[in-house]
């Protein structure tokens, strides 16, 4: 479907809406200058083995490595702001009558633009637990002031002594349980999904809009190229022209 008559369809089905979904991933944050995975050349993926940093086994294996990566990542994170896209999110919250807002992201930009409520299914650079005893970490979290790459020590847990990691969801890893199901009722019961920025590509968390169009929900994708998981309803560009154009409809 063309973008522009997509558009305006779509602003009717928000104008007619009970309950929105909007499900984000790395594409809306792209723009504030933090790196998506699979982009080419620009993906984190492109650049770094995800076996060697992205699984327990790899944490197992080289602590230093896999903490002082995700440290520097930390770092990028703080120093980036929340793009027009992740502010628009936050005006459709406030003008539609109910909003779910889920993100595979890692970092905290929709809560900096203002939401007050976002679920994290991959969790969130910004807190730390226990390897072991998967207590949470209450020491503050380093920020890596050295290049990509370079090994930081973990810190280890008061309780039982073992390593800290990230509190993100790695490879082979099960989702916050809680915030699952929170996600997957929302995608069975709204009646609108957007899914912004994201290649789909990563399960569980890409059945949500393929449920919500089962549901009979409007999926529409929006992202700066259609991918294999987006269908036919694509509104293609970035998030930063398409969530504030459809905010300014609204209101
Ligand atoms: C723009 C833009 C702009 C750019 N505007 N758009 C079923 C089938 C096949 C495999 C599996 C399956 N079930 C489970 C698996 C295995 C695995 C998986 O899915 N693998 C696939 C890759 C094949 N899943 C798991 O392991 C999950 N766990 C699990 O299933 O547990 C149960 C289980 C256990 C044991 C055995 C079997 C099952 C856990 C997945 C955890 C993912 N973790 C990561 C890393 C988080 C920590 C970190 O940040 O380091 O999460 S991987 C990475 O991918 C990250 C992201 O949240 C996630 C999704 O990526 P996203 O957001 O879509 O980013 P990209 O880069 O892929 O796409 C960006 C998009 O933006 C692109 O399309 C651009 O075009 C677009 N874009 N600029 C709009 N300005
Ligand atoms: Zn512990």
């Amino acid at each position: 479907m063309n973008s522009e008559v997509l558009f305006a369809n779509t602003v009717e089905r928000l104008q007619a809406s009970r309950h929105v979904v909007i499900f984000t991933g790395a594409g809306i944050s792209a723009e504030s200058g933090i790196a998506t995975f699979r982009d080419h050349l620009t993906g984190l993926w492109s650049r770094y083995d995800q076996q060697q940093l992205a699984t327990s086994a790899a944490f197992v294996r080289d602590p230093g490595l896999v903490w002082g990566w995700y440290s520097w990542r930390r770092k990028l994170v703080g120093k980036a702001q929340p793009n027009d896209a992740h502010l628009a999110v936050v005006k459709l919250t406030q003008c539609l009558p109910r909003v779910t807002v889920i993100t595979q992201n890692v970092d905290d930009l929709h809560e900096r633009a203002g939401c007050k409520e976002v679920i994290h299914l991959h969790g969130n650079l910004a807190s730390a637990r226990c390897f072991e005893c998967n207590r949470p970490y209450l020491g503050s979290l380093p920020v890596s002031t050295e290049p990509d790459g370079a090994r930081q020590e973990p810190p280890y847990c008061s309780h039982c002594d073992g390593r800290i990691r990230p509190d993100v969801v790695w490879f082979g890893e099960t989702l916050p349980e809680e915030g699952m199901m929170r996600a997957f009722a929302a995608a069975c019961d709204c009646d609108v999904l957007l899914s912004i920025g994201t290649s789909g590509s990563v399960y569980p968390a890409a059945r949500i809009p393929k449920l919500a169009t089962e549901q009979g929900a409007w999926a529409v994708h929006i992202n700066i190229e259609p991918t294999e998981a987006s269908s036919d309803k694509v509104l293609v560009g970035p998030a930063s022209l398409w969530l504030p154009r459809l905010a300014e409809a609204l209101v």
